[in-house]
């Protein structure tokens, strides 16, 4: 049997385990790239590991989500990154030179390797025929020091792409159409492999824009094929050398096939608060807007800047309308520059912002209150921009450039022509803003610099012969790391700060969260489907084992957030009849008896209510490595066990 591409990059590095779907695999991992909202305690793991000097091919420390100084606590942090990156052989990327995804597809993406990194939209890289996967911190830093990174095998879904798109439909609209079939958990175990004739009439940019947004499909990751588009694009990036074909076989069979007909699509939105409440903009009409907000990794390359531009050359911002554009990079604000369409942009009445990732994570420009803000992002979680009551909605760059000039959201299909946007044979490249490490005589010298706001991080202890504790909170379906670990300007700066970062777990669903975890010392957190689902932050797992949660139980998860939680040692088991969700109250006392000689013998879990004296299963499918991981309190006391 023939293999689709997923498979191909799986088997090729392939080196624990078998290609079953649902059983753990073991992969070796060529690059990795951090960011610093998850990278200060990425390297702090990575330190107390004890590791020399990265062994990956490459790895990039990229500076782009707390970018806002107001305090010495972000200044700190990226000081004790670069000085990390300079002794432990990594790339630095400095703030302002651009977001981790657009700037790894541009410099450093390669068809065929692979790639993890801290943060949840690394699958960005799969449009250029990656194995790009997004993992939490820790595992990051164990591949970073050559160990094997774990995950589960996916099941393949093939997206088939038939027709071309319509003018003025995007590439966004592609990934809304998929999240609109597929939902926010649709992807989840999967690898969805885009393929047809369909494929043949997206750039590199466009792809990057839909395998990027498949992070909110719960996927594993996402991959194009790697042809004759991806050539020219390393080309004009001036990388020919790392172009490989890669394609899937023609008898290869997937689990699932989705068609869309490219020609068939029409700008479309995702409504507030989730990227898979899709509509047309048709349907949801001419709404007022206040504010449009045109970047992030998924829609801030030249090619979607360049539209913008032309949309909006000559014409003038409604006057109830805050226009902001971030680019993807510095070459791609450079080359704006350089052939005018930032004037274009700029006389329009837009503001520019810098290079990063900017009112995506609530770094500034949080909407008025009650506000309609159009992005062209990939994450509408409600409060996540920073107004717990505004309304959020993600669309292309088409449809946020035509309603910024119109003042509601608008179909830019209403503008008439669309204008003919070609990519560079030749991108400018710069890499002033990348600083490369010291060799290995130099980096005896070279002084990791730690600040003030760095603490250390909370240390998990062995799993205990049984567990007895309150349910301290059960939340619903789709809980997003948002909800566990909110971000913004207020919160970031503060990611390697654990113990300060606790007081705002959860502040959504429950303002006194951490005071009564701190009261109870420890506890369980009740979930319904999908939790965890959104961020790749290991913070929604270290923030509740430093409160004391023992146990996450739930109807499903996310996988990124279900692994980081067995990383940290804290228990994630799913509920064998989901019905008993509905059985357990906040503050039930609930018992896991003989928990560790339990989980040590794959016996059958039962949890006990005291309160209710009802009995719950409970399933959870720990493979043996997990399971060693969670007898020993997480994955750095088992490092440390076996490393003895
Ligand atoms: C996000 O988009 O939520 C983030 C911020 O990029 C996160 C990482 C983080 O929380 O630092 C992600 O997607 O993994
Ligand atoms: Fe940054 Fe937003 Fe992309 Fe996350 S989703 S990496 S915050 S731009």
């Amino acid at each position: 049997m023939g293999l689709t591409i997923g498979q191909k990059l799986i088997k090729s590095h392939l080196l624990e385990g078998e290609m079953i779907p649902g059983t753990e695999i073991g992969l070796k991992i060529d690059q990795t790239l951090t960011q610093d909202a998850t990278g200060t305690m990425a390297y702090l793991e990575l330190e107390a590991m004890g590791v020399d000097r990265v062994k990956t091919e490459l790895s990039v420390a990229y500076i782009d989500h707390n970018t806002l100084q107001t305090g010495f606590e972000n200044a700190d942090d990226h000081r004790f990154i670069q000085s990390v990156a300079k002794k432990r052989g990594l790339l630095f990327s400095k703030p302002g030179n651009g977001i981790c995804h657009q700037l790894h597809l541009e410099r450093f993406g390669k068809p065929g390797k692979s790639l993890i990194g801290s943060d949840s939209h690394t699958p960005t890289g799969g449009g250029i025929g990656m194995l790009a996967i997004g993992a939490g911190g820790l595992d990051v830093a164990v591949a970073m020091g050559g160990g094997t990174y774990y995950t589960t095998m996916p099941k393949m879904t093939l997206v088939r792409l038939s027709g071309k798109l319509s003018p003025w439909v995007s590439a966004k609209d592609i990934i809304l159409e998929v999240l609109r079939i597929m939902s926010v958990k649709g992807g989840v175990g999967k690898i969805i492999e885009y393929g047809g004739e369909g494929v043949k009439t997206l750039s590199v940019p466009e792809r990057a824009t839909i395998t990027n947004m498949g992070a909110e499909l719960g996927a594993t990751t996402s991959v194009f094929p790697s042809d004759e588009i991806t050539k020219k694009f390393l080309e004009a990036q001036g990388r020919p050398e790392d172009w490989t074909e890669l394609k899937s076989d023609d008898d290869a069979e997937y689990d699932e096939v989705i068609d869309i007909n490219l020609s068939e699509l029409v700008p479309m939105a995702a409504m507030p608060h989730m990227p898979d409440k899709v509509k047309t903009i048709e349907e949801i009409g001419n709404i007022k807007i206040d504010q449009v907000c045109i970047g992030s990794c998924t829609n801030s390359s030249l090619y979607d800047l360049m539209k913008v531009a032309s949309v909006l050359k000559g014409k003038k911002v409604a006057p109830n309308v805050s226009l902001t554009i971030s680019p993807g990079s510095m070459q791609v604000l450079n080359m704006l520059s350089l052939n005018g369409a930032l004037s274009d942009i700029l006389s329009a009445g837009a503001r520019l912002l810098e290079c990063a990732c900017g009112p995506c994570i609530g770094m500034g420009q949080s909407p008025n209150s009650a506000g309609v803000s159009l992005r062209t992002f990939n994450r509408n979680f409600e409060g996540r921009s920073g107004t717990a009551d505004a309304g959020i909605y993600l669309v292309s760059p088409e449809t946020a450039a035509a309603s910024a000039i119109c003042g509601v959201l608008t179909d830019p299909r209403t503008l008439g022509e669309m204008p003919d946007i070609k990519l560079p044979d030749r991108f400018i490249i710069n890499d002033n803003m990348i600083e490369q490490p010291a060799s290995i005589e130099e980096s005896a010298d070279v002084e990791i610099i730690y600040g003030p706001n760095i603490k250390p991080f909370p240390t998990s202890v062995e799993l205990p012969e049984s567990i007895e504790a309150p349910a301290i909170l059960k939340v619903g379906d789709n809980i997003t790391t948002d909800h566990i670990m909110p971000a913004g300007a207020k919160i970031l700066p503060y990611r390697s700060n654990i113990p300060y970062l606790s007081n705002f777990c959860f502040r959504q669903c429950d303002e006194n969260f951490a005071a009564r975890c701190k009261e109870a010392g420890k506890g369980f957190i009740i979930g319904g489907s999908n939790y965890g689902q959104g961020s790749s932050r290991e913070h929604a797992s270290l923030v509740p084992l430093y409160l004391g949660i023992k146990a996450v139980i739930a109807k499903s998860f996310a996988r990124i957030h279900c692994a980081n939680l067995i990383n940290a040692g804290i228990m994630p088991f799913t509920f064998e009849n989901p019905d008993d969700y509905d059985d357990i109250n906040t503050d039930d006392i609930l018992v896991l008896e003989q928990i560790r000689n339990k989980i040590k013998n794959r016996e059958s879990v039962v949890l006990y209510n005291a309160t209710k004296d009802h009995r719950y299963n409970l399933n959870y499918d720990y493979s043996d490595r997990q399971i060693s991981m969670i007898l020993a309190g997480g994955l750095l006391n088992y490092t440390k066990i076996n490393s003895k």
